[in-house]
């Protein structure tokens, strides 16, 4: 556990810093001046709406002590606002899960997919990787070379489309006895009609192979660094499927750590993980708490 928040420790430094030195701003002169920490938030991405709604909260409140004072009232105010997005990514191992990984070209799927096997693996899962990305030989590759790492099976298929090669997959994981099946796919543009009827008919080709003793579930991975484009790509792919969690990518060295707050705030779906680097073992889970600490020590 400590490890997990000494890495969120370090991912959200840089962001924690820029935040600490314009509280500091704060207290230096002789009256309390809020603009230093309202162009940090902006800065940080917690988005405009929010920063705003932070800076006048803070002001209704002008006697503060001290800095610590002031940190404890700013931390007190975003866990608040936050604290409703507890995440479940506790899967239960008696039952086969079906997860569809989606999101927009690059915000990190293929890479997310490699870290989540590593992570379920530790905890006992017999996993079941499908490449339903069948539009690049590349995506395949990269899949399979983190099949080969974490030593599980991979379902791939170029002659067919995407949405056969998820029928056979989820044949094969019942057949065989999988814990737990994962689906990638490729990425797509929210304003990509066709592709995105694609992603549909993936989603309802699992679903019409299941019963109910298999649980299906669908994550969007999102980019941390994509800013208010985070939450339009959250409100369109819903258009097409249903989405039960979040994944924010891409936060190692991040200045903008204010990104996941909003995603937090702004979506009713739980974040699940966040991506922190490209190894294997460069996630962690999320928890509220444990962020805005990181954020705010
Ligand atoms: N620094 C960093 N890079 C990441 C992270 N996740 C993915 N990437 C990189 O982002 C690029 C795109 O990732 P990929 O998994 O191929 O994205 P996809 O197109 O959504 O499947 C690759 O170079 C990954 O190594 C992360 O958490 N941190
Ligand atoms: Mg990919």
């Amino acid at each position: 556990m400590n490890i997990f928040k000494n890495l969120l420790k370090e991912t959200f430094a840089k962001t924690k810093d820029n935040i600490k030195s314009s509280i500091k701003s704060i207290f230096g002169d002789t009256k309390i001046n809020f603009e230093d920490l309202e162009e940090i938030l902006l800065k940080s991405d917690f988005g405009l709406e929010f920063t705003e709604q932070i800076i006048n909260e803070l002001k209704k409140t002008s006697n503060f002590n001290d800095e610590k004072d002031f940190n404890n009232s700013l931390k007190y105010l975003l866990l608040n606002k936050i604290n409703k997005n507890n995440s479940n990514a506790d899967l239960d191992i008696n039952k086969l899960t079906i997860i569809q990984i989606f999101g927009v070209n690059g915000s990190g799927k293929t890479t997310t997919i490699g870290k989540l096997t590593n992570y379920y693996i530790s905890k006992g899962f017999k996993i079941l990787i499908a490449s339903c990305d069948t539009f690049r030989a590349a995506a395949n590759e990269q899949l399979k070379k983190w099949a080969t790492l974490n030593e599980t099976k991979i379902i791939e298929d170029f002659s067919k489309d995407p949405a056969s090669v998820a029928f056979e997959a989820v044949k094969t994981a019942k057949n065989e006895k999988y814990n737990l099946l994962f689906i990638d796919t490729a990425g797509r543009l929210h304003t990509n009609k066709n592709l995105m009827l694609e992603l549909q008919k993936i989603d309802n080709v699992i679903t019409k192979s299941i019963d109910e003793n298999i649980l299906k579930l669908n994550w969007l991975i999102v980019d941390g660094n994509s800013g208010q484009n985070a939450n339009k790509q959250y409100e369109e792919f819903s258009k097409f499927v249903k989405i039960d969690g979040l994944i924010i990518t891409k936060l190692d060295g991040t200045s903008k750590g204010g990104s996941v707050f909003q995603i937090a705030v702004n979506n009713n779906k739980p974040i699940l993980f966040l991506g922190i680097g490209e190894k294997k073992d460069n996630l962690v889970k999320f928890n509220p708490e444990d962020y805005i600490n990181s954020l705010l020590e």
